[in-house]
């Protein structure tokens, strides 16, 4: 069950209508931006849509890593959906999105100036004026009111209540239940020291006063597998219950400090004790084995994600030809549209490339977020018309990759690891033909024998595509360099397809994990 969004999916906030839940996390630079999820039981969980399709709602084309989308929160008032977010750095700000259906078409956006910070919560009193909650960073939760249609303040933003002391108060919510309001928010930084706390008042703009118990959630200074539990949302259940979703990571390594996948998003629930909702410590509850069974199939045709051994059989196996008509659904990339860098031709994936590299601020690239520990990501690559191959991103500057690249009779295939300005190469050369490349990654042993100390073990495979026994390992990686802790990107790993040169075609893409 847990993680109920596996892979880059930071900031979880949930609503729900009638008996269907729907939730949206951050995606910072990449595109399409704000993936709506749906849900009628908690655990499994759909892609809908998106709310922002079109670069201008955001306006993040010149905002730098770690910048772009931030923690957006969701809501629904009087028959319609609500999604704000403050888009970070040289970029919109807080603007507010609408939609009658969750689905989409999503608004263009009203801007919100007055809200001058991050993680924006919306709420109505009885009087139907909206109230966002807010916080500046450096100087607490912030609240005002504000007339949602035109953006416009209706007021100086005021201080709330900022939590028990903690680094980083952030991430607030605001809900009604009876005759009081709850204010719950994030402590301690998206880091180890992460946490969740709980004020009540008795009207929206309070006085606040804190749980005595705070924090309410955390993970810090435990064993826990999920570390970092904080920024969380709570929903009332279809069957009376209350339930909390927040963002944890999987660390891994002999001192569990690196998570290759980003914060991804979790679901516990919560019991009323004393007028207060104390949530349960987030588990990973089933075996991870089934984890694979509950991923959100997004993947038409172009992509096979399915539970596999790790094993480069199975992967081969399970290998999904590209039917032709199938959209780019499932895809993002980074500041732009998919379908900005590819298309669809003949049944296979075309990527067109500009003279750049995943060091690029607007790269050629396609990918989808890894959402299991162990994994493998396959293609068949046709380099006879450019230069290109496959890839795994966390940054401009944190990326790994191997491209292949025709030489004469022979391909020549490159296996690259950047990381914080260095670069690293590996090359070695196939017979000329498409090439099958494989990214395979898997965790360290956790117990001492053999000791693996550092992040995940990551292989750079590449085969002639008609010649399994070509098979060649040009790299073999510790994932430390490439986990959310060391790249500061905000994000998690983006595996997919990228172009250099020319025109690159790839068919057979797979995608495949456990745990
Ligand atoms: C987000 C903040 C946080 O705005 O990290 O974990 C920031 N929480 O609330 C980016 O995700």
């Amino acid at each position: 069950m847990n993680p109920i969004l596996p892979g880059f999916h930071p900031d979880p906030s949930i609503v729900r209508v009638d008996d269907a839940y729907y939730l949206v996390t951050s995606t910072f630079e990449y595109l399409p931006g704000l993936p709506i999820y749906r849900s009628t039981d908690l655990r499994e969980w759909k892609l809908i849509g998106h709310v922002a399709t079109r670069e201008e709602q955001v306006g993040l084309a010149t905002s730098p890593t770690p910048g772009g989308v931030w923690a957006p929160t969701i809501r629904h008032h009087a028959g319609r959906f609500y999604v704000i977010v403050s888009v970070m750095f040289r970029a919109r700000g807080c603007v507010v999105f609408t939609a009658d259906a969750a689905e989409g078409p999503w608004s263009d956006g009203v801007e919100i100036p007055v809200v001058d910070g991050i993680d924006p919560d919306l709420v109505w009193d009885d009087d139907g004026v909206a109230y966002i909650t807010y916080a500046v960073m450096g100087a607490g939760i912030r609240q005002v009111r504000v007339d949602l249609d035109s953006g416009r303040a209706l007021e100086e933003p005021r201080p709330l209540w900022s939590g028990t002391g903690g680094h980083a108060p952030e991430g607030p919510h605001l809900y009604r239940r009876g005759d009081d309001w709850y204010l719950l928010i994030a402590e301690g930084g998206t880091e180890r020291g992460h946490s969740v706390s709980i004020a009540r008042g008795r009207a929206p703009d309070g006085p606040f006063e804190g749980y005595a118990g705070n924090p309410v959630l955390t993970a810090r200074g435990t064993d826990h597998p999920v570390q970092n539990v904080g920024h969380a949302d709570l929903v009332d259940t279809v069957d009376g219950a209350t339930a909390l979703v927040a963002l944890g990571v999987r660390p891994v390594g002999f001192t569990r400090s690196f998570s290759p996948l980003g914060r991804e998003t979790f679901l516990t629930s919560v019991d009323w004790v004393d007028g207060w909702p104390i949530p349960r410590p987030i588990e990973l509850d089933v075996p991870a084995e089934v984890e694979a069974a509950v991923d959100v199939d997004v993947d038409g045709a172009v992509v096979h994600d399915s539970k596999a051994v790790h094993d480069s059989k199975a992967v081969h196996d399970n290998a999904v030809p590209l039917d032709g008509t199938v959209p780019l659904d499932g895809w993002i990339a980074v500041r732009q549209s998919p379908a900005d860098i590819a298309s669809i031709a003949d049944g296979r994936l075309v990527l067109h490339g500009r003279g750049t590299d995943l060091s690029d601020p607007l790269p050629a690239f396609v990918g989808r977020r890894q959402r299991h520990l162990t994994a493998t990501f396959t293609a068949r690559v046709d380099v006879s018309r450019g230069s290109g191959g496959i890839a795994a991103r966390h940054a401009e500057a944190h990326w790994f990759a191997i491209e292949a690249r025709r030489d004469g009779s022979a391909v020549q295939v490159t296996a690259r690891a950047a990381l914080a300005g260095f670069t690293h190469e590996w090359s070695a050369a196939l017979p000329a033909g498409e090439v099958l490349l494989s990214i395979r990654s898997r965790p360290p042993h956790a117990d001492m024998q053999p000791l693996e100390v550092g992040g995940d073990r990551i292989r750079l495979v590449a085969a002639s595509a008609g010649d399994p026994d070509s098979e060649l390992v040009l790299a073999e990686l510790d994932g430390r360099y490439w986990s959310f802790e060391t790249t500061e990107s905000f994000t998690g790993r983006v595996l997919g397809l990228y172009a250099v040169d020319g025109t690159v075609s790839v068919e057979a893409v797979t995608c495949e994990g456990i745990e």
